[in-house]
C-alpha cells in the first residue's frame, strides 16, 4: 500500500519509476532450494519458540508435541510417510487426490482391474502401446497391483489390503463399491481404523445415483451458469474444477480424517460431491445472487451499459469478480496470436499510476473518474482507452512496465508458454518425467511446497507392476498362497473368451 501511494503522487508525464520487479522471470531468481531454505528457518524458529502454554495444549487435545527432529528440512521422511492407501480410483477426480497423497509420501496402492486398468491408461493416446498422458500425468509416485474385485481370491486380497491400508479413496458410480462387498460396515468391522474417502457426483438428493464427469459438474456447480458472455451460451472451463478440483477437496477431507483419528483412532467416512466443490469455488457468485436483492451489480459490465439485471448472478464476461474492475485487454500482435491478451486490473490504490500510464493525467482529478465509485458507470469507455496502450505493447513489454507501479496485470500465458517457462521448471512445477514406455513427457508437479516434505516426482506405474511386491511384502503371503491366488485368475485378465473362439 505504502509503495502505491509512491506512485500515485507521481507527475502526470512520467511517474516515478522504482526497480523493475520481473515477475514474470521472478521465480527463476529464488530457487526452489532457496525458498525452501528460508521457509525452513522460519519454521525452525517458530518451533524453537512455539512452547504452547498447558492450557492451549488442553483446549486443542494433540497432548505433547516430539522434540524437533535435528535432520535438516526435507531430510526428516516425507509428511504422510507411514500412512498407506488403498487406491481404487479411476479417470480424474479421484486420482488427483492420490496423486497429491503420494507426493506427501503416503504408500499409494492403486488397485485395478485386471489386464485393463484405470480406463484413462487408453484414452487419447498419443504414443502407440503406451500409456497415455491422461494416466501417466495423475498417477505419479503410485504402486499398481490388479485385482478383479469381484473374484473370491481377489476379495481375499482386498480384505488383507484394508487391514493394512489407512484411507480407502475411490470415485466409483454410486453403489458399486457396495456391489463389491466393500461396504461402509464391512469395511469399518474389518478395519476400524480405515477412513473411506469418495467423490461422487452429487451428495444425498435427487442426482444421488448419477454418473458425473467434469462438465457435468461445472453445470450443475454454478460454474457453467455464471461463466461466458451475458449474451452468450453458458461455458465451461479449461480448468478442471469439477474433477481435480473435487480431488483437492477430497485431500484435505482425508488429511484432516487422518488427523482427528489421532484422537479418536477410529475412521470416518469423507464425501465429496463434485456439485458441492464447484459450488464452493462459485461462492463469489452466490454471494452475487444475494447481493441483487440490494440493487444491481455496480462492478459488473453490464451495469455501465445500462442493461437491467434478472434474478440469478449473470456471466459477466471476463469482469473481474472482486471490487477491483479488470478486464482481459488486447496486446500487440493480437491480430494473428490467440493469446496477445493482458488482463488488467484498474486497483483503486494505483489508478493515478494508470492514469499517467496510460496518458490521461486529466482523469487523476477528473470528477468523472476519479473515484472508484464514478468510474463504475464508465468502465467500457475507460478500459477501451487502456487497451489503446496495451495494444503498442506486447504482452509481456506491458507486464514488465505495469509492475514498476504495482498495477495488477498478468499475461495470458499459452500452454506452449507454461510448458517452456524456466521458473516454473526451477520450482518443480513443471517437471519433466522419464517413462519405459512412451520416453520423456512433461508434467505438472506439485503445486503445493512444503519445506519439510520435498516432493520428488516419481513415473506412473505400468499396469499391475508391482502385484507380486505388494502381495509379499505389504501383506505377507507365502509363495504357495500367491501362486494359489494368481492361478485362481484373481488378477489377471480373463482369457476365456479368446480360448473358446
Ligand atoms: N474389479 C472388478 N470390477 C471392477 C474393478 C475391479 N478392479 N474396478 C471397477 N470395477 C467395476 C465396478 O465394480 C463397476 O461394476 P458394477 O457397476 O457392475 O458394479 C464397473 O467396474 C464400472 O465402474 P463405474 O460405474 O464407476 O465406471 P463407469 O465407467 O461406468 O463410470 C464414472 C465412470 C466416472 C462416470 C463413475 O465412476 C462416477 O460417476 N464416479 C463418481 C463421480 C466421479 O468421480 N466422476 C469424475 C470422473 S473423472 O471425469
Amino acid at each position: 500500500m505504502a509503495k502505491s501511494k509512491k506512485s500515485t503522487k507521481a507527475k502526470s508525464k512520467a511517474p516515478a519509476k522504482k526497480p523493475v520487479r520481473k515477475v514474470v522471470k521472478l521465480a527463476a531468481k529464488s530457487t526452489s532450494k532457496n525458498t525452501i531454505k528460508s521457509a525452513g528457518k522460519a519454521a525452525s524458529k517458530s518451533a524453537k519458540s512455539a512452547k504452547p502454554a498447558k492450557s492451549a495444549k488442553k483446549a486443542n487435545g494433540n497432548g505433547a508435541y516430539p522434540k524437533p527432529v535435528a535432520k535438516p528440512f526435507g531430510e526428516a521422511g516425507k509428511a504422510l510417510e507411514g500412512v498407506r492407501i488403498l487406491d481404487f480410483t479411476h479417470v480424474q477426480s479421484g486420482p488427483t487426490c492420490t496423486q497429491l497423497l503420494a507426493w506427501f509420501g503416503a504408500d499409494v496402492i492403486k488397485v485395478e482391474r485386471p489386464g485393463v486398468g484405470d480406463i484413462t491408461r487408453g484414452q487419447l493416446v498419443d504414443v502407440k502401446g503406451a500409456d497415455s498422458l491422461y494416466f501417466t500425468m495423475l498417477n505419479h509416485n503410485k504402486r499398481s497391483i490388479t485385482i478383479d474385485s469381484k473374484h473370491p481370491q481377489g476379495k481375499r486380497v482386498l480384505d488383507e489390503l484394508i487391514k493394512k491400508c489407512d484411507v480407502l479413496v475411490e470415485n466409483f458410480a454410486p453403489g458399486a463399491l457396495d456391489r463389491m462387498g466393500l461396504t461402509w460396515d464391512y469395511i469399518h468391522k474389518v478395519n476400524p481404523r480405515m477412513i473411506v474417502a469418495s467423490v461422487k457426483g452429487f451428495g444425498p438428493g435427487p442426482y444421488e445415483d448419477c454418473k458425473v464427469y467434469e462438465n457435468v459438474a461445472q453445470c450443475t456447480g454454478g460454474s457453467a451458469s455464471t461463466t461466458g458472455f451475458r449474451d452468450g451460451l453458458p461455458l465451461v472451463t479449461g480448468a478442471q474444477i469439477g474433477d481435480s478440483g473435487t480431488g483437492l477437496h477430497l485431500a484435505l477431507g482425508i488429511v484432516t480424517a487422518l488427523f482427528q483419528r489421532n484422537r479418536t483412532g477410529r475412521g470416518q467416512r469423507v464425501l465429496c460431491a463434485m456439485q458441492d466443490g464447484v459450488l464452493n469455488l462459485c461462492r463469489v457468485k452466490l454471494r452475487d445472487q444475494q447481493r441483487l436483492k440490494a440493487g444491481p451489480l455496480t462492478e459488473y459490465s453490464q451495469y455501465g451499459e445500462g442493461i437491467p439485471f434478472g434474478d440469478a448472478t449473470p456471466r459477466a464476461g471476463n469482469d473481474s469478480g472482486g471490487g477491483q474492475p479488470g478486464r482481459i485487454l488486447k496486446c500487440k500482435g493480437w491480430e494473428d496470436d490467440p493469446n496477445a491478451y493482458i488482463y488488467f486490473i484498474t486497483q483503486a490504490p494505483v489508478w493515478q499510476a494508470i492514469c499517467d500510464v496510460i496518458g490521461e493525467p486529466g482523469w487523476k482529478t477528473d470528477p468523472d473518474f476519479a473515484t472508484p465509485k464514478a468510474r463504475l458507470p464508465r468502465l467500457n469507455q475507460i478500459f477501451e482507452r487502456i487497451e489503446e496502450w496495451t495494444k503498442t505493447k506486447t504482452k509481456f513489454e506491458a507486464m514488465d512496465i505495469l509492475n514498476q507501479y504495482d498495477i495488477p496485470c498478468g499475461p495470458i500465458l499459452s500452454m506452449k508458454e507454461l510448458a517452456e517457462d524456466e521458473s516454473l521448471r526451477k520450482t518443480g512445477t513443471v517437471v519433466e518425467v522419464d517413462h519405459p514406455t512412451r520416453g520423456k513427457y512433461l508434467t505438472v508437479g506439485n503445486p503445493i511446497k512444503l519445506s519439510d516434505s520435498i516432493t520428488e516426482v516419481k513415473r506412473s506405474p505400468l499396469l499391475g507392476e508391482h502385484t507380486d511386491e505388494i502381495l509379499t511384502d505389504v501383506l505377507g503371503f507365502k509363495a504357495k498362497d500367491v501362486a494359489e491366488i494368481k492361478n485362481s485368475g484373481a488378477l489377471s485378465a480373463p482369457q476365456k473368451e479368446e480360448k473358446a473362439a
